[in-house]
């Protein structure tokens, strides 16, 4: 690794920017300079880093000179404009926005999955949609075991993920009604306090959403496998942190429930937590503000010959974001692909 190692974070007063801070620091990266870019709001704002509170510079075309690596969280039109740029200027850009993920050129990555993906980056590495990263961490084991042909997922997905005017709407709603108050309604299109929205993203022509279609194609990239069959519900809840996901899975080959107990539990990025006797099965608060998957109700499907229900959980912020970018930084370390 050269001596010096300058890691921006773009969109880093967002509610994954600063995670995604909170992340390195916390896992030790060695950066030696840390730059944090916003829009022109944030010149003049600080972000917390390793007890300093560091400047908010604006992010522009040449940002990225003498950057080694550049984590952006700053939306998809802003990674579409400048990815490029910082690719050009020899920064690797690890993309949290779902602007370059289906690029063919671009590998979309999971660390537990297809680390082998990194090897062919041209510049630019997408980070997949949260919803997909915790599924594909579980469903990956299952399909070097078993083989997948079908997966129906339904989600129960976070405020947090919308950011942090969405958590800052169900607070606020949720405090309006206890207090009798107006209740705003400004950030999704029905109240989410005491409400699930069957809604993630806009809708597409053939009434799924984009989220929905985000989960379908990014889980075959992920898996390197276009066979798979992938259908999906996302829906939104009045949850702050950790999306949990309701997985059904048909597999050319039978695995039993304690099989794929066993198997889930050997595999990395997972914790099983499956004794339904006493009541022990993960939940967004078992999740929320922790690294791992968490996986439960594996059982079998009594409707399939094949098939498998799995309860997945993971912080969205966290494995669905942050800690997957940085992850992918350091496998690009260790792989000697950057610095
Ligand atoms: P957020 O809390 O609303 O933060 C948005 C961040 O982007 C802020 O730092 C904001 O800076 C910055 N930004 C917005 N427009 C910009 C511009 N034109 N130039 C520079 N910076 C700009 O949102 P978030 O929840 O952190 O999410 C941010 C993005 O991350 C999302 O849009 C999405 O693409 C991605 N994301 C991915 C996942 C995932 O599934 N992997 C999950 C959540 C989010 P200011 O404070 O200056 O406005
Ligand atoms: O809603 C969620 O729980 C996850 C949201 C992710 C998100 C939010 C805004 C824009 C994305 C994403 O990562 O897919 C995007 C985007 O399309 O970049």
């Amino acid at each position: 690794m050269a001596s010096e190692l300058v890691v921006a974070v773009a969109g880093a007063t967002g509610a994954v920017g600063r995670e995604m801070l909170k992340t390195l620091e916390m896992r030790n990266f060695p950066a030696t300079k840390v730059i944090p870019l916003a829009s022109s709001r944030s010149v003049g704002k600080t972000v917390p880093y390793k007890g300093q509170e560091l400047p908010v510079s604006e992010l522009k075309e040449d940002s990225f000179q003498g950057v080694h690596l550049a984590l952006f969280s700053a939306g998809g039109g802003t990674s579409k404009t400048f990815a490029p740029h910082a690719a050009k200027a020899g920064c690797i850009v690890v993309d949290n926005s779902s602007a370059w993920r289906m690029d063919p050129e671009v590998p979309l990555v999971v660390p537990e999955v297809n680390p082998d993906h990194l090897d062919n980056h041209k510049g630019i590495i997408a980070n997949p949609n949260c919803s997909t990263i915790q599924m594909v961490v579980a469903l990956k084991p299952i399909h070097d075991a078993a083989r997948i042909k079908r997966v129906v997922v339904s989600t129960y997905q976070a405020v947090s993920g919308t950011g942090q005017k969405a958590i800052d709407e169900l607070d606020g709603q949720v405090r309006a009604m206890y207090n009798n108050r107006d209740i705003p309604v400004n950030v999704y299109a029905h109240r989410i306090a005491f409400n699930c929205l069957p809604h993630i993203d806009r809708f597409l022509d053939d009434g799924y959403t984009f989220e929905e279609e985000k989960m379908m194609l990014e889980t075959k990239k992920i898996m390197g496998d276009d066979s798979i069959r992938v259908t999906a519900t996302t829906v939104r809840v009045p949850v702050f942190y950790g999306h949990s996901e309701a997985v059904n899975i048909e597999t050319e080959r039978k695995l039993t429930a304690a099989e794929a107990r066993d198997i889930l539990s050997k595999a990395p990025g997972i914790v099983v937590m499956d004794d339904p006797s006493n009541n022990e099965y993960p939940m967004a608060l078992t999740a929320a503000g922790q690294d791992p998957v968490f996986v439960g109700r594996i059982r079998e499907d009594r409707s399939l010959e094949n098939g498998l229900d799995i309860w997945v959980v993971a912080d969205n912020i966290r494995k669905g974001a942050a800690l997957n970018a940085v992850q992918i930084a350091e496998i690009l370390l260790q792989k000697k692909l950057l610095g």
